[in-house]
């Protein structure tokens, strides 16, 4: 075994501070490939092009091939000591160091490329990847050009709440930059592009400050609340050899624990919410694991408190008798109090400002009503995306990760219930029941309205998709805002990884590449992935489904396409009505029928397997059979559905 290869493992294994031993000339040529590199090489012409350099002599020097022992392949376990499996890639020169030591240092496993078309592509997958795998996957761009583009993706992610590091290429040393491309290609404060939505970021100037900002930066983005980081590798650092390799000390990764409701500050909560005659507990970012929504059935249960799931992550099974999210301004207006667990919006729970033309504000909640706020809001913010939503001063807020609260809340609720408490709570079981049948039974009818239309309905597709899934292990991948939440008010969805909330930043583009990404850490788990995907969404990055099929994912793509970017359609007309002047002209600019795509026809021409247009409902169920067989043998599937708007 050589060094290198001891120290990583010992890292891996112990967690302990290693010591980087030197490996010599024929130690860096046992860290030779294991595997066969998965890109063939560039000829010279090609990296001569792609650099814009006019002549050949410009061409990466052939020396380089002979640095042994480079820095980047330090970064590269860096990477493996984190436990990152994958590094979404769009190939550019400034981390060519990087992009080598994957494929040839780590052989391309632990950690994989995954190969993206888009660099927001990239970022998106990462964000999608996080929310199902539970840890951070890595994007790594290309300076300048890769960061901005990756940028609206971070801020998705940023925004959800989600973790990520992004690594990104940048040429420090003004006399090593070779003349005109690579100055374009490099910032003096690169992370400046991303600072207001990214938790952390440096700019190391050694392999030292590298290792130890990589572990601060992963730690910062791991810890609640979760938030994408970004490190600027610098080229010079990646390409040269480690000069003193025996004084490079790669930092303990150690986790950090969450921070938690205190005890006093829980008794608190649980003597309100004992008391409540209406208590309502509202969950939007709030559970992360099966363990975490599991106590949250039981905090409900012991209260027989209704829960609004504001879908932000999967908090609450669909089925069980306490979920009334559909009921959500009926039980606000009607509650005592409200327990929030990680909303990001908590003034919207008591009020709301309509979208009429003087937008007055509104009550929506009793005057008395008393709001616990458990939230990590309270810990972590910045100041030019307004991500903050209105100040609201809550009865209690308590600052404090829910998840990690959860059990604390619990036992402080079995402790401070008294039996009359008790005994009121279990009066409400029944009325539960009966109001939670009412509320299916109303979903299925109304479900039921528009069965046969043509173009389909998205309950109908909602339920066609249910039904072909239904019986295996599956997680859904998309966001079921466009699609009236019929998968949320038709199926059973009990366990967390099987939705994985929604954008984050609200920013169009992220639904089809999210969706790659929760497919990769779904297939990892041995699950299939199923996104009913818009239309207007996939346009953005239609290339991450040749990533899908690249990376043989086992990913249903069923395209809710309703050949427009209907939600603006709608802004449109609201506006030609509101000054009275033809409302018909709301699908110029917002509607995507001229001409139509065809979706089946460019999944195809990227060699994924796919079908339709679909008009006919009869024809979707079949179709969906067909498609499900291609995903259980791995591999990625779409179905092109002509829907109804919503
Ligand atoms: C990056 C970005 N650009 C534009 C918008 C504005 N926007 C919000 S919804 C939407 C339409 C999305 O179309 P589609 O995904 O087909 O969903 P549909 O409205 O048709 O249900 C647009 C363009 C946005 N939110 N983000
Ligand atoms: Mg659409």
């Amino acid at each position: 075994m050589s060094d290198r290869r001891r120290f990583l493992k010992d890292a891996l294994v112990t967690g302990t501070a290693a010591v980087l031993a030197k490996p010599g000339a024929s130690a860096a040529q046992s860290a030779a490939p294991e595997h066969k590199p998965a890109v063939a090489r560039p000829s010279a012409a090609l990296a001569a092009a792609e650099t814009q350099t006019p002549s050949l002599d410009e061409a990466p020097a052939p020396d380089a091939a002979h640095i042994g022992n480079p820095g980047s392949d330090f970064m590269v376990d860096l990477l493996k000591v984190a436990g990152i499996d994958y590094v979404a890639v769009m190939p550019g020169s400034s981390f060519r160091g990087i992009h080598e030591s994957i494929v040839n240092y780590a052989g391309n496993v632990h950690p994989q490329m995954i190969v993206c078309t888009h660099e927001e592509a990239a970022a998106a997958i990462a964000h999608g990847y996080a929310k199902v795998a539970g840890k951070p996957m890595a994007c790594l761009v290309h300076s300048t050009v890769g960061l901005q583009h990756a940028s609206m993706a971070i801020f998705n992610a940023w925004c959800d709440r989600v973790p990520m590091m992004v690594l990104a290429g940048n040429i420090a040393d003004a006399a090593k930059r070779r003349p005109g491309v690579e100055w374009y290609h490099t910032a003096l404060d690169l992370g400046a592009l991303v600072r207001d939505y990214t938790k952390w970021d440096d700019n190391p100037v050694s392999l030292q400050h590298y290792a130890e900002s990589f572990m601060r930066a992963y730690t910062m983005s791991v810890t609640p609340p979760m938030e994408p980081v970004l490190i600027v590798a610098d080229a010079e650092l990646q390409e040269q050899p480690i000069a003193e390799p025996h004084d490079i000390v790669v930092p303990p990764l150690r986790e950090v624990s969450p921070p938690v409701a205190s005890p006093e500050a829980l008794a608190a909560a649980a003597a309100l919410i004992c008391n409540a005659q209406a208590p309502v507990i509202v969950a939007d970012r709030a559970v992360r694991s099966q363990a975490a929504m599991d106590t949250l059935v039981k905090l409900a249960e012991s209260l027989n408190a209704p829960v609004v799931d504001l879908l932000g992550r999967m908090n609450f099974p669909t089925n069980h008798y306490l979920n009334h999210t559909s009921l959500q301004a009926k039980l606000l207006a009607q509650a005592d109090v409200i327990v929030a667990l990680e909303v990001g919006d908590v003034w919207a729970l008591t009020g709301n400002v309509p979208d009429t033309i003087h937008r007055p504000s509104q009550r929506r909640a009793k005057s008395d009503v008393k709001v616990i706020s458990i939230s990590t809001a309270y810990l972590y913010g910045k100041s030019n995306m307004q991500d903050a939503e209105r100040y609201f001063a809550p009865t209690l807020p308590i600052a404090a990760d829910a998840e990690a609260s959860l059990p604390g809340l619990l036992h402080a609720v079995q402790t401070a219930q008294t039996s009359a408490q008790r005994n009121a709570a279990a009066a409400r079981a029944q009325p539960m029941r009966e109001e939670f049948d009412k509320m299916r039974n109303a979903a299925r009818e109304a479900a039921t309205r528009a069965w046969d239309g043509s173009p389909v309905s998205t309950a109908r597709l909602s339920q066609e998709v249910w039904n072909v899934i239904r019986h295996e292990d599956w997680g859904l991948v998309s966001q079921t805002n466009f699609l009236s939440y019929w998968p949320q008010r038709l199926w059973d969805i009990t366990k967390t990884y099987q939705f994985i909330g929604g954008q984050g930043g609200y920013g169009v583009g992220y639904g089809a590449p999210a969706a790659v990404g929760a497919a990769l850490a779904h297939r990892d788990a041995g699950r299939i992935a199923v996104n009913i995907q818009t239309d207007g969404d996939l346009m953005v990055l239609p290339g991450v489904l040749w990533t899908a099929v690249h990376h043989k994912l086992p990913l249903l793509t069923v395209m809710h396409n309703n050949r427009a970017w209907h939600q603006e359609s709608m802004h449109i007309q609201r506006m030609a009505s509101r000054r009275d002047r033809h409302p018909e002209n709301g699908t110029v600019g917002t509607v995507l029928n001229d001409p139509p795509i065809d979706y089946a026809a460019m999944a195809k021409s990227m060699g994924m397997w796919a079908e339709g247009p679909i008009s006919n409902p009869a024809d979707l169920g079949p179709a969906l059979v067909r498609a499900m067989a291609q995903v259980k043998s791995g591999k990625p599937a779409l179905i092109d559905v002509l829907t109804q708007p919503r």
